[in-house]
């Protein structure tokens, strides 16, 4: 098919309103991607530049025996630093990890007319659904190489009438085999804090899931695109699963000696899921715990796939600092804020940096 791109116009029409996505750009076979896909030459990753973490995966399995201190220290230790850590032997079936992402691929290979069926404002399942490309193409003056489908849980019988056929019922067992390990992540975080956790304070800091499914198609240009921009997540945690193709990239809080930016990759590693603190953890704990920015690359020779959960608190949420997290500093870093305000402030903005968001529950003096 020639199409050409003459105007942005006819860009934003194919990509965003028919909703063939990037995927459809990347179907093209175009020599190299549309400029509106060209990042700044400060946004764009620079592999060399980059190391690889090399910590271990934490081994949950070993919080039931001897151990278990050591691998609570690990855990927090990495929440205070990095605010990314991978585990392994988590309880949930290698098999449905494998399944998850040959799904994902899977998925975005449908017809364009089955897949737009569960696009944003198109689904009948309104908000149940999700599918878009970027993150909020109407405001970002340069496009993330990335189309997702979000699935926003809040029963099994929703999920199971309005959630893709392909995948309703294997996301819906993802979530119920990985409660266990999330919910353990979370009251070792929060008990860390000083705080007692009881099931509606639990409730109230992991009450929303959302699992989104990433496709990342092969990109010409890859030095010069983005698969997502500088971002942290938005909730309490969020758990990723990654292929073997890997591109996450996570900047450490200090920049080098040299004064510039560090960041590391977070290799595949098999078996592992990666797991990340978001703003509400950082605010909930006051700063204690760092929800790091991160971005990911674009290969050009295979669709990359991941699929994060994201565990959040519910929408009617006010959200603050513990009493008992700001009694350790001895001043509170943040102000309340309801939760349903700091999303439409998260969604209302490109993906450009931490700061700009997590500025909106900072107190500015602290
Ligand atoms: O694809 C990845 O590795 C990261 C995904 C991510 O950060 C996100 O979906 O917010």
């Amino acid at each position: 098919m020639a199409l050409s791109f003459n105007t942005s116009n006819s860009l934003y029409d194919f990509v965003v309103r028919e909703g063939n996505g990037v995927k459809g750009v990347s179907d093209l076979g175009l020599p190299e991607v549309p400029d509106r896909y060209i990042q700044p030459p400060e946004e764009r990753i620079n592999k060399q530049e980059s190391r690889t973490c090399d910590a271990p995966p934490i081994d949950l399995s070993k919080l039931n025996g001897l151990e278990h201190e050591k691998v609570v220290d690990e855990i927090v230790r990495a929440a205070e630093t990095l605010g990314f850590f991978q585990v392994v032997n988590h309880g949930v079936p290698l098999e449905l990890l494998e399944s998850l992402k040959h799904t994902a691929h899977k998925f975005f290979s449908l017809p364009l007319e089955k897949k737009t069926l569960y696009r944003a404002g198109v689904s009948p399942a309104g908000p149940v659904t999700r599918l878009a490309t970027s993150f909020v193409p109407e405001k970002e003056k340069t496009w993330e190489w990335k189309d997702y489908i979000s699935m926003i849980y809040r029963s099994d019988e929703e999920a199971l009438q309005y959630w893709p056929n392909l995948c309703r019922e294997l996301v819906l067992e993802y979530l119920k085999l990985s409660s266990k390990m999330v919910r353990g992540i979370v009251e070792i975080l929060i008990r860390n804090l000083g705080v007692t956790i009881d099931d509606s304070k639990t409730e109230q800091i992991m009450g929303d899931k959302v699992v989104n499914f990433n496709y990342y198609p092969p990109c010409p240009n890859p030095e010069l695109t983005v698969g997502l921009g500088r971002h942290s997540d938005l909730g309490t945690i969020t758990v990723l699963l990654q292929d073997e193709i890997g591109g996450l990239y996570v900047k450490m809080e200090e920049d080098n000696d040299a004064g510039k930016e560090e960041w590391l990759l977070i290799p595949p590693i098999p078996g592992a899921l990666v797991i990340n603190i978001g703003d509400i953890l950082q605010i909930l704990s006051n700063g204690k715990y760092k929800s790091a920015e991160h971005r990911t690359t674009t290969t050009s020779t295979r669709a990359r796939v991941s699929v994060p959960l994201f565990i959040l608190p519910i929408a009617t949420e006010r959200i603050g600092p513990f009493p008992e997290a700001v009694k350790n500093v001895g001043f509170a870093r943040y102000r309340e804020v309801l939760m349903q305000d700091y999303m439409s402030k998260y969604f209302g903005n490109a993906h450009e940096g931490k700061k700009k968001i997590i500025d909106f529950a900072r107190i500015n003096s602290a």
